[in-house]
C-alpha cells in the first residue's frame, strides 16, 4: 500500500513508528511515498520532516499517485481545507482515505461518503471518534441492528480536566497537563468548549443512524466555566447524546448508577442503544499512540477489503 501523509505532527509520527514496528507482523506492507505539511512536501520516508519539494497536497498527490491518503493534519472547521479538496480529488480517482482529522467529515459527511461509494474507494475514520478504542469500527460489527440512541464521553482532554479537578487540581493546571500529554487539539479551545465532542458526535451519529448531519446541527456547550470550587465533590462529565436527528453535547452531573460514572481521566466511553441490545465500550479517547492505532486498524481493514 503506497501512502501519502497529510500532516506530520504527534499522531503522524506515532503512526509512522507503528507501521515500522508492527506493520510487517500484521501482514501490512505500507510504503510512505510523501509527507505534506504546512511548509511543503517531503518525497521521502524519514523520521524528521525535511522539505524537498515545493507545493501543496494536490501537487503531492499528482507526484506520487498513492493508494491511500492518511490525513493527520489539524482540524480546520471553517472550510475543512486543505483536506476536503484533497479527499475530493483522491476519492474521485479511487484512492482510499484514512483520517484522524474530524473537520471534513463533521462538515461534509454525506458528500464524502457518496463520492467514495461512487468510485469504489474506502474511507477509514475510526481515529476521528475515541482514537484507537473501537467506536466506528465497533459499529461496523453491529450492522443489521437499528441504533436508536447514543450516549458517551467523547473528548479525552475535557474528561481528563474534569477528573483532575475532582481530585483537587485547578482548571488551568489540569489543562496544561492534558496539553503536555498530547491529548489536546492544536487549538485547545475546541476541546474545552465542546466543539471537538460535537464533531465526534456528528460523525458517529451519521454513521450509526445513516444520517447526514453537519456539526452545525449539534447543540453544544463546554466546560470552560466549570471551576474546582463549583464542583463541590459532584461528578460532572461532558456528555454527548444523540437520538435520531437530535444531537447535543453538554456538561452534566451524573450519578453512581450511570455506566459512564467510572470513566476517568483520558478514558472515553460509548453507550450504544439498539433495537435488540445495549453495548457499552470504554477505552482511551486521546493520545498520539492511541489515535495512531485507530488509523492503523483502518489500514488493516482496508488491506483486507473489510471497509
Ligand atoms: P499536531 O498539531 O501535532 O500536527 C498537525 C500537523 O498538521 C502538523 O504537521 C501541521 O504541519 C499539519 N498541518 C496543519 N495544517 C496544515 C495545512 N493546511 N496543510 C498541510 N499540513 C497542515 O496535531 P496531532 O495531535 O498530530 O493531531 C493530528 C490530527 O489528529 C488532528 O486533526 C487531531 O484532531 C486528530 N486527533 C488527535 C488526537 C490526539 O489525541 C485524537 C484523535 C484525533 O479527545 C481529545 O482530547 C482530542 N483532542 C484528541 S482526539 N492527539
Amino acid at each position: 500500500l503506497r501512502a501519502m501523509f497529510l500532516g506530520y505532527g504527534n499522531v503522524g509520527k506515532a503512526l509512522r513508528k507503528m507501521i515500522k514496528e508492527r506493520g510487517e507482523k500484521t501482514g501490512l506492507n505500507v510504503k510512505i511515498e510523501a509527507v505534506v505539511n504546512r511548509s511543503g512536501i517531503m518525497l521521502e520516508d524519514s523520521d524528521n520532516f525535511i522539505k524537498n519539494k515545493e507545493g501543496g497536497p494536490i501537487d503531492a498527490l499528482n507526484m506520487t499517485n498513492p493508494d491511500v491518503i492518511i490525513d493527520v493534519s489539524s482540524a480546520n472547521y471553517e472550510s475543512g481545507e486543505p483536506s476536503l479538496s484533497l479527499y475530493r480529488e483522491a476519492l474521485s480517482r479511487g484512492i482510499h482515505v484514512v483520517t484522524a482529522n474530524k473537520a471534513p467529515l463533521a462538515l461534509r459527511y454525506g458528500e464524502i461518503m457518496d463520492l467514495a461509494k461512487k468510485h469504489s474507494a474506502s474511507v477509514g475514520f475510526q481515529a476521528t471518534v475515541m482514537s484507537g478504542t473501537p467506536s466506528i469500527n465497533l459499529l461496523r460489527l453491529m450492522r443489521g441492528l437499528k441504533i436508536v440512541k447514543i450516549r458517551g464521553i467523547l473528548n479525552g482532554t475535557t474528561n481528563y480536566i474534569l477528573t483532575r479537578m475532582h481530585q483537587g487540581l485547578e482548571y488551568d493546571q489540569a489543562l496544561k497537563e492534558a496539553q503536555a500529554l498530547g491529548y489536546a487539539e492544536t487549538n485547545p479551545e475546541h476541546d474545552v468548549n465542546g466543539f471537538d465532542a460535537a464533531a465526534k458526535l456528528t460523525i458517529l451519529t451519521n454513521f450509526a443512524m445513516g444520517l447526514n448531519l453537519s456539526i452545525k446541527d449539534v447543540v453544544f456547550s463546554g466546560i470552560e466555566n466549570i471551576r474546582k470550587s463549583s464542583l463541590k465533590g459532584k461528578k460532572v462529565k461532558l456528555i454527548a447524546y444523540s437520538e435520531g436527528r437530535f444531537a447535543k453535547v453538554s456538561p452534566e452531573e451524573i450519578t453512581k448508577e450511570d455506566p459512564l460514572y467510572n470513566v476517568e481521566g483520558v478514558m472515553n466511553a460509548l453507550d450504544i442503544h439498539s433495537d435488540i441490545q445495549e453495548v457499552v465500550i470504554m477505552g482511551p479517547g486521546a493520545g498520539p499512540q492511541n489515535a495512531a492505532f485507530g488509523l492503523f486498524s483502518d489500514i488493516v481493514l482496508i488491506t483486507k477489503g473489510l471497509i
